[in-house]
């Protein structure tokens, strides 16, 4: 009721501040694929194609709530194309949960990366305690199967891993997600169990919670520094209140780079936004700058940005297909700018 109540909210303080209507683009998708239902592209360009790192989304008739329990996935398959709006080829399981000694349940939101001939699949999932931590796997191919490693990442936690490597050779991790990516429970810097969704009420003019960023080392397997908090800053260089819904980070952080500028975008979850903030530097701090896609038919809504031959892409999901939450599936479509690089608003 309460998420339906801020669905409601968030779609008409919109429309009645015209924030976005009139230059928005509305466009009605196909999903990618329609055999298996799947969640959260990340999409990748690695010699001359598209690859894309979904969730697999299947039905485990668990019940929803606010920890995501109804979204309980066990493997992933990696999706290829020659061309957008080309074949979509499925490459088959390339990780399941039983092959990763580390982990119990809860294959979640997933990324790829490439550095010296390996290529590497970061993913979330829960441990034997139910604590989410961020595991990694190696292939030589980009289609796996990919082998993972004996241990999640240490000082690894939460969810969504987005891997950015700069023009400079550095790669970096974001990653986090509140709610049932249990980033609140780390707030305090020691694990607490107790906070389930947020910061809770009484602190909405707190600072909002951090998506968070480390530089990898050269082995990709490890961070290279002490976690970051990523600090989103409004128009007046305020941080961004935890009681600001329509803007503050809640889950499924990337980063691109456009013209020299480091561009974060994030999903505000509990209404449905795919919003940007823009910095001088990988580990800002950003500035606020507005909505890449208002709500999709679906709770969550999960993205990656890429550039294929000249152009900018925004891959994410909806519950088209299925009509239900945790039964997703992805699209693609093309991301416009205007002239200063602002990106303009889709409705979908
Ligand atoms: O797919 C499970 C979770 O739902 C992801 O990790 C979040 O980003 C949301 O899309």
């Amino acid at each position: 009721m309460l998420q339906f109540k801020n669905y409601i909210l968030a779609t008409l303080s919109i429309v009645l501040s015209g924030q976005v209507w009139g230059q928005a683009t509305v466009e009605k998708m196909k999903p990618l694929i329609s055999d298996l239902y799947t969640a959260d592209p990340s999409a990748h360009v690695f010699n001359g194609k598209i690859y894309i790192y979904p969730s697999h989304d299947i039905e485990a008739d668990v019940p929803q709530d606010d920890e995501g329990g109804h979204f309980q996935m066990r493997d992933y398959h990696v999706y290829s194309m020659d061309k957008i709006g080309g074949k979509v080829t499925d490459h088959g399981v390339a990780l399941d949960v039983k092959d990763v000694p580390w982990a119990e349940k809860q294959m979640w939101a997933p990324d790829a990366a490439f550095k010296n001939g390996t290529y590497f699949l970061y993913f979330p999932a829960k441990d034997k305690e139910g604590t989410f931590r961020i595991g990694v796997a190696t292939s030589k191919s980009p289609t796996g199967p990919f082998k993972a490693e004996q241990h999640p990442i240490p000082g690894s936690y939460s969810i969504d891993p987005a891997v950015f490597a700069d023009t400079d050779g550095k790669t970096y991790m974001y990653f986090g997600g509140i709610w049932g990516g249990q980033l609140q429970r780390w707030h305090t810097g020691q694990y607490d169990k107790t906070l389930m969704t947020d910061l809770g009420k009484g602190h909405e003019n707190e600072p909002a919670l951090h998506a968070k960023v480390a530089v990898m080392r050269g082995d990709m397997r490890s961070f290279d520094e002490p976690v970051r908090d990523i600090q989103i800053l409004d128009e007046k260089g305020k941080p961004l209140l935890a009681g600001d819904h329509n803007r503050r980070f809640f889950e499924g952080a990337w980063m691109h780079k456009y013209n020299g500028k480091y561009y974060f975008s994030y999903s505000t979850g509990d209404t449905h936004l795919l919003c940007y903030a823009e910095s001088a530097s990988p580990y800002g701090p950003f500035t606020y700058k507005g909505v890449i896609m208002n709500p999709v038919q679906g709770w969550t809504t999960h993205h990656s940005i890429v550039e294929f031959k000249g152009k900018w892409y925004l891959f994410y999901h909806d519950s088209a297909l299925s009509g239900k939450t945790h039964l997703r599936n992805m699209k693609v479509r093309e991301l416009v700018r205007d002239g200063d690089g602002n990106i303009k608003t889709i409705t979908p």
